[in-house]
């Protein structure tokens, strides 16, 4: 049922992995079971991000791991990018959120939308976890229709002035870089990469989170901030690029989730072996069996899901759409997996000892961030209808 590192595999997906790609997956296993679970709990609980990690993992050049070497990164395919956010998320949410929106959201436009200066200048930093990058989209009045932000950038004189709030930034006080996305006067959405230290931009950390404490989240505020021409992301022109980055992002989710909900259900299963009552272990009951085994099937079909779409994604043939299905059902499935987890482990599972509670509360963020649950339906339901069902048609 396992592999030989421990990590779950019911339906033999281990063998389909390349050397490389089972390396790296055990390399950032072992070093999440040392450096992030045995300590995660106290960081969440004292709402604290474990900084030190950054360099751990940049060492290991993690980062935009599936981006090329000659800019600094691993080059790995994206199978073994999707198990690096597996066995993060297998620690925490929001360890592995540091670094998607490092990868995926920072990297990758820089990558794919930036000058040849841009790259050289920011991605083998990055790629190493010597600056750190986030990413601002949302608004506090525009999430799930970003096309509704009310950022705007106005030409001046060398480059470009940008007001607005962004709201809900992961690793926004902490960013080297803010990737800030606003609408030009022409209305055209474009990227701009904000020096946090330009006078007129302020991040501000929201300290009353219920779910992903141990990740830095902030509000963004641009006062005429002042970005040399040099400083936009010459192909970041139009909503669609950014909406391209959250592809990178959902995609690594959709792993990231798995790893999240095999932590809960290993949990669960020893506890289960372990806990006495009525006079044997629980894992003795047909109700508890029936829970273990629908929480494996679920995770099963979330591999092979994650997998499935890694080779699409590495063959180049991955549509959004497919993205959007993974994110949508993997994340709702750890929630589900996360939530009868805690049910087994009884009063235990409310405490931080134990990683099911602390997982659930996450994942209600991961539910909610890169496309709600509801916005991948309705992305979804577009795409097999033809039929556009978000909003007011245009008239
Ligand atoms: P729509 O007409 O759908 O799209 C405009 C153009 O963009 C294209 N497109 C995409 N391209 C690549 N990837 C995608 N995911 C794309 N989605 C759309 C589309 O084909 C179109 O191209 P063209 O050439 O025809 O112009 O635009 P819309 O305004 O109707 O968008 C609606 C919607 C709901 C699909 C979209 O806005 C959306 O996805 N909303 C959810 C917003 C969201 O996910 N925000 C995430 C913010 S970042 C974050 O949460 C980080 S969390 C930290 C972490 O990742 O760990
Ligand atoms: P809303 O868009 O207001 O949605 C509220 C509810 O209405 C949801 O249930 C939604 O599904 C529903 N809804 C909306 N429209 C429709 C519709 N047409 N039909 C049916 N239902 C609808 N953003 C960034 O840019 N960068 C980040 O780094 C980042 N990090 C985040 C970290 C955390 C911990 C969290 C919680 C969020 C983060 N976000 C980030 C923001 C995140 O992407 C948004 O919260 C998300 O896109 C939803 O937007 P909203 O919160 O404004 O909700």
């Amino acid at each position: 049922m396992t592999t030989g590192t421990g990590r779950l595999d019911y339906f033999g997906i281990d063998p389909l992995l390349s050397e490389d790609e089972r390396l790296t997956r055990d390399t950032v296993g072992r070093l999440v079971d040392r450096e992030v679970i045995p300590r995660i709990g106290r960081a969440w609980l004292a709402g604290e991000f474990p900084r030190d990690l950054v360099g751990r993992l940049g060492a290991l050049r993690l980062f935009g791991a599936n981006l090329p070497q000659e800019y600094g990164c691993a080059g790995m395919s994206n199978i073994a990018y999707g198990l690096i956010m597996q066995e993060l998320e297998r620690g925490d949410s929001g360890v592995r959120s540091f670094a998607s929106v490092q990868g995926a959201l920072v990297m990758y436009p820089i990558f794919a939308y930036g000058s040849e200066e841009q790259r050289r200048a920011w991605l083998p930093a990055m790629a190493a976890g010597e600056k750190i990058g986030c990413f601002g989209l949302t608004e506090p009045n525009a999430g799930s229709d970003p096309g509704a932000m009310q950022t705007r950038a106005r030409r001046v004189s060398g480059g470009w002035a940008l007001d607005g709030t962004k709201m809900w930034i992961t690793s926004g006080s902490i960013a080297d870089v803010a990737l800030v996305w606003a609408k030009a006067e022409d209305g055209v959405v474009r990227g701009f990469l904000v020096d946090p230290h330009t006078p007129g931009f302020s991040a501000h950390d929201i300290h009353t989170k219920a779910s992903m404490r141990a990740s830095v989240t902030s509000e963004l505020v641009l006062e005429n901030v002042r970005i040399r021409e040099e400083d936009a992301l010459p192909g970041a022109v139009g909503l669609g690029k950014a909406l391209g980055c959250l592809t990178q992002a959902r995609y690594g989710i959709a792993w990231g989730a798995v790893g999240a909900a095999i932590a809960c259900y290993e949990e669960a299963l020893a506890y289960a072996r372990d806990r006495i009552a009525f006079g044997r272990p629980i894992a003795a009951t047909q109700i508890i069996q029936e829970r273990l085994v629908n929480m494996l099937s679920e995770i099963t079909t979330a591999q092979l899901l994650a997998y499935h779409l890694g080779r699409l994604k590495d063959a180049g043939t991955m549509r959004y759409t497919q993205v959007s299905m993974a994110k949508r059902n993997n994340v709702r499935m750890a929630l589900r997996v996360a939530r009868e987890a805690r049910t087994i482990l009884g009063g235990y599972g409310i405490t931080l000892e134990y990683h099911a509670m602390r997982h659930a509360a996450n994942l209600e963020s991961v539910d909610t961030y890169e496309g709600t649950y509801d916005v991948h339906t309705l992305i979804l339901g577009r795409d097999i209808t033809g039929i556009d069902a978000f909003g007011a048609p245009e008239s």
